[in-house]
């Protein structure tokens, strides 16, 4: 044990903290300029070690930035089950993340004595990164951490996130979920879709086949060109910004189409054709399509979710299966698609604060609980007692046919869905089956609702966090005055709503503002901008109106 703190205070060395800087663990771990990271790295590797330790388990560690340009990176771990890191740990990564070099071995054995962890326990730590330059070395750091409190490690090179946590549920329920390789990924995914297209619709032709996916010039591209002999020509996709030109993320991926609600570019789709966009760690998708009138339409993760719960919900009724569904969304879900989940299709809607992680312990009361932030990060979980449902209806043979259809088709959704976290290339093959076996076109998943026009507006504050909120983000409960402001503010205006909220990943104020129409909803936007800047301590010049 003293032999391992020795070797820490050796190999931190090698990993210096620059004196004085603080590093705030994010909505979904740290994230910065890469140069500020090394130090970051080493000492989630020494956390993730402990983690190990403490869940008998192996834990993941992902060095990635997602969307974010590529002179950063990040890193996000990954729990037993392929979730993300337990909130309670989020303090120690902050108190190691910013402890002073010296300091180090302290906040280390506080941790130990706090989880009262047994230091004589095995750790195995699972390491992966994204294409980034930097995320060679950074992963190194990590690596050397791990390996500086004795744990083992497996580096997986290149993955995107959502494998490394595919890979981490592979890996502790042995095998249960699936085999811990990049290749038993594909073959499981694969072979469930597969099955699923085998029940495609009479109307569904042969150039409904065809998808263009624009791969950020990321991971995603990578892993979505070595899947494809897998999907034996059942999805012939084009794959666009490949990352063989163009740099990451820039004026593509996930996160550009949804904020500037237009194309990515280098992506070449004809009218009508479907066209789909991963970010940078493959975590997020979105869908969009140009009608005859070249006018772009996105189907956010809102869409996503309503086309999945529909076919879920189908899928009950014609097995008779008696399964509490239901669709988790945060506040930044279009209020159309609340209003159609809750009025039309009848399912209940539960509203979180944002980040994956609030949405997936929302979506872990449910039989079946289908979680999307309207930004495409989203998946479907199972509850253990769902899929034995399930399994017993699809292997009974007194089950009648069409039974037996819905519960096979259940079974075969179950296993093409990364449970763990959302899933850019699991989502999508998702999406391209249900749209087959429903034989519907994109314009038709489109037209289920129509979105309300919507904006987004970034405020700069001197410290953003005057504001809090209360009821999922939804309400400002400080500063003072300020949600009496909003709420004046939208009753100028028709079906509107409009909520503030500080980022978990930058240094801004986010203000979200909807109505009926997108004039409105500018001028709502803007003057609720306005209000944050004047009553929450606004730097800089004040907003101006968008027209
Ligand atoms: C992170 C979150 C994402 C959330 C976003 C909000 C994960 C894996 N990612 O990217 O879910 O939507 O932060 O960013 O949790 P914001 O706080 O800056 O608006
Ligand atoms: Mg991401």
């Amino acid at each position: 044990m003293m032999a391992h703190f020795q070797d820490v205070s050796k190999q931190s060395s090698l990993h210096p903290k620059p004196a004085e800087l603080v590093s705030q663990y994010g909505t979904a771990g740290f994230r910065a300029n890469a140069k500020l990271l090394d130090h970051i790295m080493f000492r989630m590797g020494l956390l993730a070690a402990l983690r190990s330790k403490k869940t008998k388990a192996t834990i993941g560690v992902m060095v990635t930035a997602s969307h974010n340009p590529e002179e950063d990176n990040g890193v996000k771990l990954i729990d037993p089950m392929g979730e993300m890191l337990l909130q309670t740990w989020e303090s120690y990564a902050t108190q190691l993340a910013n402890a002073e070099q010296e300091d180090l071995l302290t906040a280390l054995k506080d941790v130990i004595e706090k989880e009262a962890i047994n230091m004589s326990q095995e750790a195995n730590v699972f390491v992966g990164k994204d294409t980034r330059s930097s995320s060679s070395s950074l992963s190194q750091a990590v690596l050397d951490g791990v390996a500086a409190l004795g744990g083992h490690s497996k580096d997986y090179g290149l993955v995107t996130t959502p494998q490394l946590h595919y890979m981490v549920r592979c890996q502790n329920t042995q095998g249960k979920y699936g085999e811990a390789t990049v290749e038993g990924y594909y073959k499981k995914l694969c072979q469930a879709f597969i099955q699923l297209i085998n029940n495609k619709a009479s109307n569904c032709t042969d150039d409904q086949k065809h998808l263009s996916v624009d791969g950020a010039n990321g991971i995603g591209a990578l892993k979505v060109h070595e899947m494809e002999s897998h999907l034996k020509k059942e999805l012939l996709i084009s794959l666009f910004n490949d990352g063989s030109k163009g740099k990451l993320n820039h004026q593509c991926g996930a996160d550009f189409v949804k904020v500037q609600q237009k194309p990515p570019t280098g992506i070449e789709i004809n009218p009508g054709e479907r066209g789909c966009s991963f970010d940078g760690d493959a975590d997020r998708i979105v869908y969009y399509y140009t009608d005859s009138d070249g006018r772009f339409h996105l189907l956010d993760g809102d869409k996503i979710a309503t086309l999945i719960s529909t076919f879920l919900k189908e899928l009950l009724t014609q097995a008779s299966l008696d399964l509490k569904i239901a669709v988790v969304q945060t506040a930044y879900a279009n209020g159309s698609s609340t209003h159609y989940l809750e009025n039309t299709m009848k399912v209940t809607v539960v509203c979180t604060k944002t980040g994956v992680k609030h949405l997936h312990h929302a979506a872990q009361e449910f039989d079946i609980g289908v979680y999307f932030e309207a930004n495409g990060h989203g998946t479907v979980l199972f509850s253990e007692a769902a899929e034995e449902k399930i399994q017993q209806l699809a292997e009974n043979p007194g089950t009648d046919d069409e039974k037996k259809r819905a519960a096979l088709l259940l079974q075969n959704t179950v296993n093409v869905i990364n449970q763990t976290v959302g899933d850019a290339i699991s989502d999508m093959l998702l999406i391209e089956a249900i749209l087959a076996i429903k034989g519907m076109t994109i314009q038709q998943w489109d037209a289920m609702y129509t979105d309300l026009p919507n904006r987004q507006l970034k405020v700069k504050v001197s410290d953003r966090r005057v504001i809090d909120t209360t009821d999922a983000e939804r309400r400002a409960v400080s500063p003072a005055g300020l949600q009496e402001a909003i709420d004046s503010l939208v009753k100028k205006y028709k079906q509107a709503r409009s909520f503030v909220r500080p980022s978990g990943t930058e240094d801004v104020v986010r203000v979200y503002a909807e109505a009926e129409a997108q004039e409105s909803t500018d001028a709502l936007a803007h003057e609720v901008s306005l209000a944050v800047y004047r009553l929450a301590g606004g730097v800089g010049d004040e907003p101006k109106p968008l027209h």
